[in-house]
């Protein structure tokens, strides 16, 4: 276990609001429960972009931001069992070590082992394992996969068939499962349902990919850019709605309500917007209602309703990486995805190399979600 630095390329955040610039960069070895992981695609998250713009409050730089991505395995530290060197794996933001209260609770995937030095841009033991020029850099999300090399905790790993193409099942580390696992282990959608989802990004499409496979009568896909529209209808939507065109005074809640004898058996808010979060709650039927919020919104920013909307009924709950486990439930989804019983390619909206990795944040904010890179 006496492994040496590697030399490699990284897109470093810097600053807030800068664009990212690809520098060399030092991996130090894993230590005691750690794997050295060599990347080779990433996603790029809204929620990077989030991070990025410094509204987050556990933003960190300089920071080597990415927690979309798959690669395969390098190196292992002392102690590590569940992977080997050369196994494929994608890292995990939401990790599970199956010993916690929280892991154990049977109630949730959030994990707490780590999370208070996850949210601070460190390993485990409170160290950095980046360097640029001898400057220690900050790790993001437990993942940091916008570099050709990373180090993660072992309990942040899942193990996948390594028939998968790493450039497309990395966005199983994040976007895709959200929205999938929001319908499915957060709301649990049954069948005949009527659904609603704000926000027709990757996790928005994630969760129309989900309510379509659990049955759901309406599917309602809502978004405010309609270059959103056909692939959210190819997804299963069996309606879209354009906020904007809806006739002066009438809200999304009201047209929902009225159109769908007293509104949603459930809806998703993919957005991040605390409006929309109010919406997709006050559109859920009378007496049992649901209302899952995946989107992140800004640091600072609430949520506000009447509680006589709750009071009635109607329940608001939220999901992180949709519900998932990672080490238990990803390799599934990817078999699945290999089998052809789960969409992954349809995801892709362009391919970028490192270099490029600022061109896929422009895209984003040109709301051409979904990028990645791929042959680093
Ligand atoms: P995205 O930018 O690809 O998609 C968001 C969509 O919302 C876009 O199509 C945009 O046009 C639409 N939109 C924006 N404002 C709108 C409005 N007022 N009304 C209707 N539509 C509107 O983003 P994404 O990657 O799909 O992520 C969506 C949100 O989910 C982000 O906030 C992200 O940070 C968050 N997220 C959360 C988790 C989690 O674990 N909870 C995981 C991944 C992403
Ligand atoms: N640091 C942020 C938290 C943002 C947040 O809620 N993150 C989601 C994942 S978004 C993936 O694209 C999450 O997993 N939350 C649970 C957790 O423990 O962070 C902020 O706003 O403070
Ligand atoms: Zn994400």
């Amino acid at each position: 276990f006496e492994g040496k630095p590697i030399t490699c390329r990284a897109a470093v955040a810097w600053e807030a609001s800068k664009p990212l610039s690809i520098e060399t960069v030092e991996v130090a070895p894993p230590k005691k429960g750690e794997v050295r992981i060599k990347l080779t695609a990433t996603g790029v998250c809204h929620t990077d972009s989030y991070t990025l713009s410094g509204k987050d409050s556990e933003g960190v730089f300089p920071v080597i931001l990415g927690h979309e991505g798959a690669g395969i395995v390098e190196s292992i530290g002392e102690g590590v069992t569940s992977v080997k060197v050369g196994d494929h794996v994608i890292p995990l933001y939401t990790p599970e070590c199956r010993e916690c209260k929280f892991c154990k609770s049977g109630k949730t995937n959030l994990c707490s082992i780590i999370r208070a030095t996850q949210g601070k841009g460190l390993m485990p033991d409170g160290t950095s394992r980046f360097t640029c020029n001898g400057k220690p850099i900050f790790h993001y999300m437990g993942c940091s996969t916008f570099s050709e090399y990373t180090v993660v905790a072992e309990i942040s790993v899942a193990k996948i068939n390594e028939k998968a193409r790493l450039d497309r099942v990395c966005l199983l580390g994040c976007g895709i499962t959200t929205g999938y696992g929001a319908v499915n282990n957060s709301a649990k959608v049954e069948k005949g349902a009527n659904v609603a989802v704000f926000g027709l990004g990757c996790v928005g499409l994630g969760a129309i990919m989900g309510a379509h496979e659990a049955g759901a009568a309406t599917i309602v896909g809502i978004d405010i850019n309609a270059k959103k529209f056909a692939k959210a209808r190819e997804f299963g939507a069996t309606e879209i709605v354009n906020p904007k065109e809806l006739p002066e005074g009438q809200t999304i809640q009201d047209y929902l309500i009225n159109k769908y004898d007293g509104g949603m058996d459930y809806t998703f808010e993919c957005i991040g917007n605390v409006d929309t979060m109010r919406a997709a709650l006050e559109s859920c039927h009378k007496g049992w209602g649901v209302s899952t919020i995946a989107g992140v919104a800004p640091a600072g920013t609430l949520i506000q309703t009447r509680p006589f909307q709750l009071v009635t009924g109607r329940v608001w709950k939220g999901t992180a990486f949709g519900g998932v486990k990672g080490r238990t439930e990803l390799p599934g989804m990817v078999d699945r995805y290999l089998s052809g019983h789960l969409k992954v390619d349809e995801f892709v909206t362009g391919e970028y190399t490192l270099d490029k990795i600022n061109d896929t944040f422009e895209a984003m904010h040109h709301g051409e979600t979904k990028s990645h890179r791929s042959g680093v």
